[in-house]
């Protein structure tokens, strides 16, 4: 059955320009993008996205981890991969949560590494189940940016709406 996977590419993999090594490991799945783009991390989006790890003592560290605060790049990559198993082919890919258990050749495993305030820079992140990924999905992307039907929409109308266009 076809599934939607969330990956993030994290500040520290932009910093370290991962981004192609990383998109090549993850295109041995054979899965299809069907959302990318760069994105600012507002406070309220990481908050939101690790709301399940909010009592966790590290919490305060994996949001100022993705907001890029603690590298200097203020953004990550997000994209939707979609196909067969796709949570469990980009969550093999990517490898275990603590990088230095992570399998050696797993992306964790090849270029993540606990800092000495003890967080977990794992280059990417990966939604953990179905649930998850719906979830995660609809907090990064508007229906618009993806290129296929993932989830049910609707339409509404507003009033005085006003957006950018081009000059
Ligand atoms: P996952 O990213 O493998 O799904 P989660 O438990 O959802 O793992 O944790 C989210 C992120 O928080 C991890 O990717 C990692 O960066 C960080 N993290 C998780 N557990 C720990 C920990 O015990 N110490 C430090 N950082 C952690
Ligand atoms: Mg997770």
């Amino acid at each position: 059955m076809n599934q939607a996977a969330l990956i993030l590419i994290k500040p520290d993999g932009l910093k370290k320009s991962l981004t192609g090594n990383i998109l090549t490991r993850l295109s041995e799945t054979k899965l299809e993008i069907v959302a990318a783009k760069m994105a600012r991390v507002s406070r309220g989006l990481a908050e939101e996205h690790y709301k399940h790890l909010k009592d966790k003592p590290f919490f305060e560290e994996i949001i100022r981890y993705l907001r890029g605060e603690l590298h200097d790049r203020r953004k990550v990559m997000a994209l939707v991969y979609w196909g067969k198993e796709a949570i469990k082919k980009c969550r093999e890919l990517a490898g275990a949560t603590n990088p230095e258990e992570a399998e050696p050749t797993s992306i964790r495993g090849s270029y993540g590494r606990i800092t000495t305030s003890g967080v977990y820079e794992n280059v990417i992140h990966v939604s953990s189940n179905e649930l998850e990924a719906e979830r995660e999905i609809k907090l990064w992307f508007a229906p618009e940016e993806i290129i296929v039907e993932l989830y049910p929409k609707k339409e509404v109308s507003e009033r005085d709406f006003k957006r950018a266009v081009w000059a």
